[in-house]
């Protein structure tokens, strides 16, 4: 079942076929000089996937205001549905990640069979610890994992093992655990006592994990905790990691790390140990920014998927679970997570176009120069021909957003969705 009119589509693609041939045909001659074979690239692009978040498509916010856009979605089957349209239009997201509880559902397999309906899967289930919820019977103010209270523990370990069953209910396959824990003031924790009581909770979602499962343990160096957070760094995630066993692995959020660190070597180092868990896209100036992946830093990301394209070229075994994390706050979200999802798979496609004998010789012989002109070389060419090849392939729209905005979904769906509450944050 396909959302959008596929024949609206295809008109779209008309106009633009001769277009996509030629440039398609001019990058694989270029391609070719260089002895890369780009029906090779076309079809591993093609294979590849980045989740959506169910977040991400309601219009974010900040702790000042939030300015809700036309048709928000009102629960997680409208969610799906503009899933449903990003999926069916830029062909590149066939996974949906939920967050537990802000989404709520009572008959999950009824929710699966919505998704399984619009091609899609479910991808890491998220528990949330870092708010509270109606009802619940402990307060996260101070923490929720490694929270001092152990009946605050076990409500946290309880939901997170929830969170399991009903990511076991739609088929998922992982669960993400990020906690806000931490602390505003030296002094106010003990820092070894918190990470020790994490662990220690951390144990018994682990012990829940059926045998095909994995977690991943999400870091953040801050906030909302601004002092220090008990999961602060991919140290504090490896060594939580490591401690739990083999299903935990760490999950690198593009956001969460000290301004300047070089993400993509955090990324070597866990491919290397074996623990990589998967990714959060976004991209940030400042902090956990969550803007549009590639938006600010494309290179950034380009040298994130260089190292798996090379640790895949080496046979290194690891399998991430690729997702998009982001707050959309002055755009439509579906634009946004289509153009996103189009700029993790550029990322990829210009790591696959890499010369890797060429960088492995260069790098050999120190050649600090030819290596990076070479690695360089890959993310200078412009591959957005293959990507409107894959997307052509698939069914979907050679320009995903120009045959959105001609659809009319976000005013059709806003006649039946209300228009959802602003906020005014109330904090400064
Ligand atoms: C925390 C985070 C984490 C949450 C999501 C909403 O900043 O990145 O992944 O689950 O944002
Ligand atoms: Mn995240
Ligand atoms: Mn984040």
């Amino acid at each position: 079942m396909t959302v959008l009119d596929p024949g609206l589509i295809q008109d779209h693609n008309h106009r633009l076929l001769r277009h996509v041939a030629s440039d398609y045909e001019h990058l694989g001659e270029q391609l070719a000089r260089r002895h890369i074979d780009i029906d090779a690239v076309r079809q591993k692009v093609a294979a590849f996937g980045v989740a959506i978040p169910s977040w991400g498509v309601g219009t974010g916010g900040t702790r000042f205001a939030r300015f809700p856009g036309p048709g928000e979605p009102r629960n997680v089957f409208d969610k799906l549905q503009d899933c449903g349209v990003i999926w069916q239009l830029a062909r590149a997201t066939p996974g949906v990640s939920l967050h537990i509880p802000w989404d709520q559902c009572s008959d999950w397999p009824a929710l699966r069979a919505v998704a399984d309906g619009y091609g899609l899967g479910f991808d890491a289930i998220n528990s949330n610890t870092f708010s509270d919820q109606p009802g619940q019977a402990h307060s996260y103010k101070f923490g929720s994992l490694s929270h001092t209270d152990a009946g605050t523990r076990a409500q946290a370990v309880a939901h997170n093992i929830e969170c399991v069953a009903i990511g076991q209910r739609i088929g998922s396959k992982a669960l993400t655990v990020w906690v806000g824990d931490g602390s505003n003031f030296p002094g106010q924790q003990h820092l070894r006592r918190a990470f020790e009581r994490y662990l220690d909770s951390a144990r018994q979602i682990y012990a829940a994990l059926p045998d095909d499962w994995r977690m991943f343990v999400e870091h953040k160096i801050c906030e909302p905790a601004f002092y220090g957070t008990v999961i602060q760094d991919w140290g504090s995630s490896y060594l939580a990691a490591s401690a739990l066993g083999p299903k935990a692995q760490c999950l690198v959020d593009l956001g969460h790390h000290a301004p300047n660190v070089n993400i993509e070597m955090i990324v070597a180092r866990l491919i290397a140990a074996g623990k990589l868990a998967g990714f959060h896209f976004n991209d940030s100036k400042y902090g956990d920014d969550d803007l549009d992946a590639g938006s600010i830093a494309p290179y950034r990301l380009f040298l994130v998927f260089n190292e798996l394209v090379a640790a895949a070229h080496e046979k290194l075994a690891f399998e991430p679970a690729y997702m998009l994390d982001q707050s959309h706050n002055v755009t439509d979200p579906i634009e946004s997570l289509m153009t996103s999802a189009a700029q993790v798979q550029r990322s990829y496609a210009q790591a696959l176009i890499v010369e890797r004998s060429l960088l492995d010789a260069a790098q050999q012989a120190n050649d600090a120069l030819l290596a990076s002109q070479t690695l360089k070389r890959g993310f200078e060419t412009d591959v957005t021909p293959i990507l409107q090849r894959v997307r052509l392939d698939a069914g979907g729209a050679i320009d995903p957003v120009a045959v959105y905005r001609a659809s009319g979904y976000r005013q059709r769906v806003a006649k039946d969705r209300p228009a959802s509450a602003g906020s005014g944050g109330g904090i400064v």
